[in-house]
């Protein structure tokens, strides 16, 4: 077992502490105002939420426990078995620091990755049979929030609250252990949803106790060399970087502040005392919806059904009309725009980074150099064409391309990967609920009669 909960038992006195002093002192200071343009608006901009782990600002992008992404890049520790300086940092280096607030040391940061990869080694029989039972065409969040629902079984937070003897401030405890369960058990469901698409269900690779969560997942992908059956014959390298790939995805989706639609959602389901399977799985079903999560897919499509039109040496001219075109037919430019950042998504900058520190690998990928040319072009015509608030490019530009060049070209899966990675920050954030005891969630809406009356009308 990693020492994650013996370092919160230290933080957790005076954490709670500091939220008492906050709740007796200052529960009646105002912190913003609501409008009835955000009551109708999707509630944008409304601070109404604590969301202790991470925090987005609309000109620099997310911070994770108040470093940016270049910054997390520089500390966080790497795969402990691996001396190449590139390697990015392990997602599991991510969890501590958003689960404590403090960077790990490497010993923490490994131990805490051998004991996900010792959770995760055996999902429950009974959802194992659930999943292989699953229609190979269901969609595949469909797929995955069903796997997370059927393991609330064995929920351990659950059972002790069914029994009645478990006290307030003992809720995180079982909490943690679920939360950790939840990401443990990411890999392995993950690899039988994808066997499941592509192989009917099939193994396409094996689960390495000694290795860490993202190379499992690449491995359960069919993706590696030595533990899988490498469908498409990637050379070493090639695995290596698409292991890379995936610790730099999952790395830095983790979470992007609590506003965010499968955030929130966790965060709602669990304020009900969900346990975390059941909280997750709600969350994951929200990640499904076009606007959000599936954005990366609406990009993959766009791309090369831009790229089929466009001549070999696709032309600035020719980009600008596709582009006009799109949008004078009332469309919108897949991968661009965001509801609060007003830049470029730093997160978009490190996916490209990945892409420039590979140049031969990508030298003859079309879609690869239109995500990027378009970079360059689309904010230019999102700007003249003068309504989208940020002309940008959002994260969603680049991912999914990148994980298509390397082979996963079954694009509904795609938003299956960003599940993984998202678990961990609204994981986070249910355990500290439960350490700071916050009530169920509960706003107030008006109806109809109210907000005329409010408007005069
Ligand atoms: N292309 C064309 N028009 C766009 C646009 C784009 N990429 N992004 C926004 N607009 C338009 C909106 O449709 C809206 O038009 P109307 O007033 O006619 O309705 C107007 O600009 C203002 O929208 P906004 O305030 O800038 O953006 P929202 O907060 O309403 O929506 C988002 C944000 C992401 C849903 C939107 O920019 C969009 O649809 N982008 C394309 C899809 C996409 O890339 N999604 C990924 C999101 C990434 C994430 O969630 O992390």
């Amino acid at each position: 077992r990693s020492d994650l909960k013996a370092a919160l038992k230290e933080l957790i006195p005076q954490k709670r502490q500091d939220m008492l002093k906050i709740k007796q002192k200052c529960s009646d200071m105002k912190v913003g105002d609501i409008t009835v343009g955000s009551l109708i608006g999707g509630m944008r901009g409304n601070c109404s939420m604590f969301w202790q782990g991470t925090s987005l600002d609309s000109q620099e992008g997310i911070r994770f426990q108040g470093k940016n992404i270049k910054e997390c890049q520089a500390c966080l520790p790497s795969d402990p078995t691996s001396c190449d300086p590139s390697d990015n940092f392990l997602p599991e280096s991510m969890l501590w620091l958003l689960m404590t607030g403090n960077v790990p040391t490497k010993q923490q940061a490994s131990n805490l990755s051998s004991e996900l990869a010792y959770r995760g080694a055996h999902l429950p029989d009974y959802t194992i049979k659930i999943m292989r039972n699953l229609p190979q065409d269901m969609h595949p969040m469909t797929q995955l929030a069903i796997g997370l629902a059927s393991m609330n079984k064995s929920s351990r937070f659950a059972r002790k609250y069914e029994q009645g003897s478990l006290g307030k401030n003992d809720y995180w405890e079982y909490t943690l252990d679920d939360a950790l369960q939840v990401i443990a058990s990411l890999p392995k469901l993950t690899g039988l949803i994808y066997s499941n698409i592509v192989s009917n269900g099939e193994p396409l690779g094996q689960y390495n106790e000694n290795r860490d969560w993202s190379y499992n997942i690449c491995s359960l992908l069919g993706m590696t060399t030595g533990d899988s059956i490498n469908r498409h014959d990637l050379t070493e390298q090639q695995a290596k970087d698409f292991v890379n790939l995936m610790r730099l995805y999952t790395g830095i989706h983790v979470d992007h502040e609590g506003g965010n639609v499968s955030a929130h959602t966790t965060h709602l389901v669990g304020s009900a005392l969900g346990d975390p399977f059941l909280s997750y799985s709600s969350g994951i079903m929200g990640l499904a919806g076009p606007l959000h999560g599936l954005a990366a897919q609406e990009v993959v499509k766009f791309l090369i059904e831009m790229n089929s039109k466009l001549s070999p040496e696709m032309p600035k001219s020719e980009i600008e009309d596709y582009l006009w075109k799109l949008l004078n037919s009332k469309r919108v430019v897949p991968g661009y725009g965001h509801a609060v950042l007003r830049k470029a998504d730093p997160r978009f900058t490190a996916m490209l980074d990945f892409v420039k520190a590979r140049p031969e690998e990508f030298k003859t990928d079309r879609n690869v150099a239109l995500m990027q040319k378009l970079s360059e072009i689309a904010p230019k015509v999102l700007i003249e064409h003068g309504k989208t608030k940020n002309p940008y490019p959002n994260v969603d530009s680049a991912s999914g391309i990148l994980f298509y060049h390397y082979g996963i070209k079954e694009l509904l899966f795609l938003t299956v990967i960003f599940g993984c990675s998202r678990s961990m920050g609204p994981m986070t954030q249910l355990v500290w609920d439960r350490i700071y005891g916050l009530p169920i969630e509960r706003p107030k809406s008006l109806d109809m009669d109210s907000l005329k009356a409010l408007c005069h009308l």
